[in-house]
């Protein structure tokens, strides 16, 4: 089998790659391990970016997005009982952010791509990358119901695998450079089958920790809180979560949270990580294969959609011009982006997070960076101004 472009994964970074290169006419074939019906139920990230909601139009893929998304335009911060609505419409000139599930973005990508002619072969696992550093790179992998290796070959490799793929191993130890931070806290998620509490998202940073209320649909809300991220999600009953979710998020003044039966529950750790080189030879890293967050900005399926944009980009150059010393950009013009994006995930992350590794006087300083949002509009239009998604940098259109 031979394409232009092989893409090892179908998450947002792998399927956006696909439809940016088929508008510009390179041929990519998408390799996912997983089934398409497992793809497309996996719950994870909610929010998007001002500029990935119009590039989804851009792509004319908006239809059931603008139908059926929720389109925010300012988020509530919470501590010490009390709320600060942050207007990021009037903070960023008129941008808002979209809540949209990403299993959802990537269902309207899947049919959209099918429809077009991609090809992506579900239950398909790439098992080696071969021959990055020369001009015929390939992808051996296997599919599901077989045993035989097969072999996809192409010009380029995109490793759009996700945190745990073969993608980032394949370039060589010696040529990555890793940056982690692990937080000594998780999230623990759920979804629950009831209606809206609040008109906005609402992060919480309350004496007992963290809490986040955001949403799914009308009849089905998003939430977290902060928990040990070695704990058992067993020990959490639905009474507890909902006595912590109470503790966290109502404000003593009759609000209160509007409880419902919980559909679904489940623990994530919270980590930032960055691999430095993201390139090696033709195999380039794009999304979580390269990059993690902490999920307290909304950051991680943006940035994988910035990565692909700025690899389309590349690779449709190259396309026109012949000259492969275009790629060479590739690297240093995504970690510009995905190091602020690293910064303020963490900014609020230790922000709003109760971290008992920390000292009273840093819990003090946290509360401080709060309450100069509330004071100091130069401070809200910085963080409205990430929220949204920052600008692109002229150098990297
Ligand atoms: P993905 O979405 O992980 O997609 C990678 C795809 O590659 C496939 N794959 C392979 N396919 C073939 N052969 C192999 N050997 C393969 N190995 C892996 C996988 O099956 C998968 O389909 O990466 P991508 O495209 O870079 O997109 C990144 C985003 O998905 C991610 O940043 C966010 O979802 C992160 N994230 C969250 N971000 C937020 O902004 N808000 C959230 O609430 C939020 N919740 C989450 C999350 C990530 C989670 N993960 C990774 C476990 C919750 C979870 C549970
Ligand atoms: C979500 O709805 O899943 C969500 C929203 C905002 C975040 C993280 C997750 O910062």
């Amino acid at each position: 089998m031979r394409t232009e472009v092989g893409i090892i994964g179908a998450g947002p970074a792998g399927l956006f790659l696909a439809h940016l290169l088929h508008r510009t006419g390179i041929s990519s074939v998408i390799l996912e391990s997983r089934s398409r019906e497992d793809v497309e139920g996996t719950v994870r990230a909610g929010v998007l970016e001002h500029w990935v909601t119009e590039l989804i139009k851009e792509l004319g893929l908006g239809e059931r997005m603008l139908r059926e998304g929720h389109f925010h335009d300012g988020i509530t911060l919470q501590w010490n009982r009390h709320r600060h609505h942050v207007d990021i419409e009037g903070l960023t000139g008129g941008k808002r952010v979209t809540v949209y599930p990403q299993h959802e973005v990537l269902k309207d990508l899947v049919a959209g791509l099918l429809a077009r002619g991609g090809e992506i072969i579900f239950g398909a696992r790439a098992t080696a990358i071969h021959g990055a550093e020369t001009e015929t790179p390939s992808i051996e992998f296997c599919r599901d119901a077989a045993n035989t290796p097969e072999m996809l070959h192409c010009d380029y490799i995109a490793a759009t695998d996700g945190f745990h793929g073969p993608g980032r191993q394949a370039i060589p130890a010696a040529k990555r450079v890793e940056y982690q931070k692990i937080y000594p806290f998780g999230w623990l998620g759920i979804l629950t089958k009831a209606p809206l509490s609040w008109h906005e998202l609402i992060y919480a940073n309350q004496r007992d920790g963290f809490a986040l209320l955001s949403t799914r649909s009308p009849d089905v809300q998003r939430m977290y809180i902060q928990c040990d991220p070695a704990g058992s999600i067993s020990a959490w009953s639905d009474a507890r979560i909902w006595d912590e979710l109470h503790a966290r998020l109502d404000t003593g003044d009759g609000w209160s949270l509007t409880e419902g039966p919980i559909v679904q529950k489940g623990i994530i750790p919270l980590r930032s990580f960055v691999c430095e080189t993201m390139r090696h030879g033709r195999l380039f890293l794009a999304g979580d294969a390269a990059h993690i967050v902490p999920p307290t900005g909304a950051k991680g399926l943006n940035l994988a959609v910035a990565d692909v944009r700025v690899l389309a980009r590349l690779l449709d150059a190259v396309h026109k011009t012949g000259d492969q010393s275009i790629l060479d950009r590739y690297s240093a013009t995504c970690l510009r982006r995905i190091w602020k994006a690293e910064r303020f995930s963490w900014y609020m992350t230790t922000m709003l997070h109760k971290n008992d590794e920390e000292s009273d006087f840093e819990r003090r300083i946290h509360i401080a960076d709060l309450d100069l949002i509330r004071t100091s509009e130069a401070s809200a239009r910085s963080l409205a101004e990430n929220y949204v998604g920052l600008p692109f940098d002229k150098g990297d259109e």
